[in-house]
């Protein structure tokens, strides 16, 4: 690897912080209680994630399933940024944003299991998550398929001249797909209210990023677009909100679409079939050590003493209660019928086509 190259890719093990003065100005903005939500957020989707895993490995939960555990901060902190008229399009590491959408814990997990009282009634599966009441438009399988996705949504926003845009979530592995950047010039040269969230957790599948990409600097991929970009640290849940919401405010206002390179790191392998052999355990600890996202947070809210330790225990105890009602709730229901097999593959078309 070239030396520069390198030199990158350990300046991201620190963590960056916002300017002083913006980050105080941020969470004004945000206010007190809503910053404990985010973290109580965060905590949900980490015990939601341990305990997918555990259902994973007792045969509860079949087929993939990747968890997002250690990028708690990139859902929680974009999705508060958004308002209840926006779009949502993500990968198949999407369980995490479903819950900071506020999708329902019981119908997320039973999905997970395959019951029919999932958010896709049991057909879709932990990489097909969708709530059409909280414009969710799902987990998406192929990688690189949210930003056409996204920008057909982002159009139709435009269309009906809404105020509102689409964020698309892709990994470090997306995007160079071809599609993506077809997709990217369209969004500019139509002013497209999307927002692209590039979340590099440094791998695809096995595949470190700085193997597969001219640059680690991901942000750089749209300049010969002229799209507007910006490198932000995902693993601080301030700089994301604040990067999102800037990125809103030049989309609604002036038709401008964003292109925001998150740098965090998934803690578990890629899927639940992933040994992850391709790094070394020392690498996991060090990010978890120096970066974790929800540790930032909770040791920001006791200094300032927002929280006290017995608050962020009772966090804690209670996220794990949800969760535990969840996999009840997912353990407890019936699998689909058979009939529900050939149901909801064709659209019944109301009229005649012309
Ligand atoms: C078009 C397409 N090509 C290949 C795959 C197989 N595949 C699934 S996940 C993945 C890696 C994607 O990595 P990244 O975008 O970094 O997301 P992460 O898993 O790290 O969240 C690949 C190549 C796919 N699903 N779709
Ligand atoms: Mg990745």
């Amino acid at each position: 690897m070239a030396e520069a190259k390198k030199k990158e890719v350990e300046e991201h093990v620190e963590p960056e912080e916002l300017d002083a003065e913006r980050a105080d100005q941020v969470r004004e903005e945000l206010g007190d209680d809503a910053i404990v939500e985010m973290l109580r957020e965060m905590v949900l989707i980490r015990r939601f994630e341990e305990h997918a895993g555990r259902s994973y490995q007792r045969r509860k939960i079949k087929g993939f399933c990747h968890l997002y555990s250690g990028q708690e901060a990139i859902a929680v902190g974009s999705l508060r940024a958004t308002g209840d008229d926006d779009y949502v399009i993500s990968h198949y590491r999407e369980h995490g944003h479903a819950l900071a959408a506020g999708m329902d814990p019981k119908a997320v997990m039973a999905e997970l299991y395959g019951k029919k009282t999932g958010c896709a009634g049991g057909k879709g599966g932990s990489m097909h998550l969708y709530d059409v009441d909280k414009n969710f438009m799902g987990g998406w399988g192929i990688v690189g398929g949210q930003v056409p996705l996204g920008a057909g949504l982002a159009f139709a926003l435009k269309y009906r001249e809404q105020e509102a845009v689409c964020l698309a979530y892709l990994g470090d592995g997306a995007i160079h797909q071809g599609v993506v950047h077809e997709a990217l010039n369209m969004a500019k040269v139509w002013g497209l209210p999307l927002i692209c969230i590039v979340e590099n957790n440094q791998y695809g599948m096995g595949t470190a990023v700085d193997r597969v990409s001219s640059t680690v600097n991901l942000e750089k991929k749209a300049d010969s677009h002229q799209i507007y970009n910006k490198a932000v640290d995902g693993q601080d849940v301030f700089q994301v909100y604040d990067a999102v919401k800037q990125a809103r405010n030049r989309a609604i206002e002036d038709g401008e679409p964003s292109w925001l390179h998150l740098r965090t790191y998934r803690y578990y392998g890629h899927s639940m079939t992933d040994p992850a052999t391709y790094r070394g355990k020392d690498e996991v600890q060090k990010q978890r050590d120096l970066r974790d996202p929800i540790v930032r947070l909770r040791n920001w809210l006791v200094e300032e003493e927002i929280l006290s330790q017995d608050d962020i225990d009772s966090i804690d105890d209670e996220m794990e209660a949800v969760v535990k009602d969840a996999l009840a709730f997912a353990d407890e229901s019936d699998f689909p019928d058979e009939s529900e097999l050939t149901a909801n593959i064709y659209v019944e078309w109301p009229g005649e086509i012309d």
